[in-house]
């Protein structure tokens, strides 16, 4: 097995083949396990970096699956209906018994998913959101989730977050390795910020590519009620039901802003422009760009 190391600047961390995992939640012989996991020709996956747009797209994903659920008359969490593969500690859930189509969610890289996946069978939507946003976001997180170490100020989670000593390692590491490695699996990419500003034509590119026809009065409804002030009423959306003491709700709710540019009001220009610099030299060779701002829609 690769080497386990500790990850210095959070204790509740540990680095496992250029990935970071939580001690209490992940086990390295369950994640090096899930290569095997067999792959049926229906699963879909919705794959993420942390705090990349994950529940928002569960809940497009519910809705477009489950009829019941798009007319509010079944509550059901989103993380029953669409499991995490690698939090084996927080879900029962038998996947071997699941019946088919299933999905699943992962914030895993992609050298880590099942080896099926790899040959194209199943279905992946990546979602992937400007970076800066989601510095903001898991700062955030961070300090409303008990088992994540509580940075003492933006600034330092700001540097952790560069280091890629943050629960799912760098998110550079995690975006180029799935852009680069995108033509080996039956893959679709959207962007949290397009979602954003067309969730409309998001969900219905996502429906072309499950091979999921929704007439236009169903494709409303969805939209409706995955708009972030439907689901900031939504006590599953806010992981409320999630195990007593996970997460601290006095300090912030987990639908928080939802918007494009919140990384404004906590990063100063030197960390904007160190960042800007760290971008072009990890990411500037791929044909990526990002909405860094909603009013500008500047992109880079
Ligand atoms: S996690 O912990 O990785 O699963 O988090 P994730 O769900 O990926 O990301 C949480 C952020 O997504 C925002 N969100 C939304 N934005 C717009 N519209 C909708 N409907 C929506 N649902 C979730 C959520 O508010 C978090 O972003 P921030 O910036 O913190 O508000």
């Amino acid at each position: 097995m690769d080497t386990i190391t500790q990850v210095l600047q959070d204790s509740n961390l540990y680095r496992y083949k250029g990935f970071c995992f939580f001690k209490e939640l992940m086990q390295p012989e369950y994640i090096d396990s899930l290569q095997d996991f067999e792959i049926r020709e229906d699963d879909v996956f919705l794959i993420t970096y942390p705090k990349s747009g994950t529940i928002w797209t569960q809940q497009l994903l519910s809705l477009i699956y489950s009829e019941g659920y798009r007319n509010g008359t079944e509550q059901m969490d989103t993380s029953e209906r669409i499991p995490w593969i690698e939090f084996q500690s927080l879900s029962k859930i038998d996947h071997n018994r699941r019946p088919s189509p299933r999905l699943f969610t992962s914030h895993l890289a992609s050298h880590f998913v099942p080896r099926g996946l790899k040959n194209g069978k199943g279905k992946i939507i990546y979602v992937m959101r400007n970076p800066k946003d989601v510095i903001k976001s898991l700062y955030h997180f961070e300090a409303m989730a008990a088992y994540a170490e509580t940075s003492p100020d933006f600034g330092h989670f700001f540097q952790k977050f560069l280091d890629g000593e943050v629960f799912a390692g760098s998110w550079f590491d995690h975006v180029r390795e799935w852009y680069t490695h995108k033509n080996y699996f039956n893959i679709l990419l959207i962007k949290y910020e397009d979602m954003i500003m067309d969730l409309r034509s998001v969900v219905k590119q996502m429906c072309t590519f499950l091979e999921k026809e929704l007439d236009d009065e169903s494709l409303d409804t969805v939209v409706k009620r995955a708009t972030f002030n439907e689901m900031k009423k939504d006590p599953f959306a806010n992981k409320e039901n999630m195990p007593e003491d996970f997460f601290d709700f006095k300090i912030g709710k987990f639908m928080r802003k939802g918007t494009i540019g919140d990384w404004k009001n906590s990063m100063t220009v030197a960390q904007s422009e160190a960042f800007d610099k760290i971008f072009q030299e990890k990411m500037g060779d791929l044909d990526l760009s990002f909405t860094w701002d909603i009013k500008l829609e500047s992109h880079m």
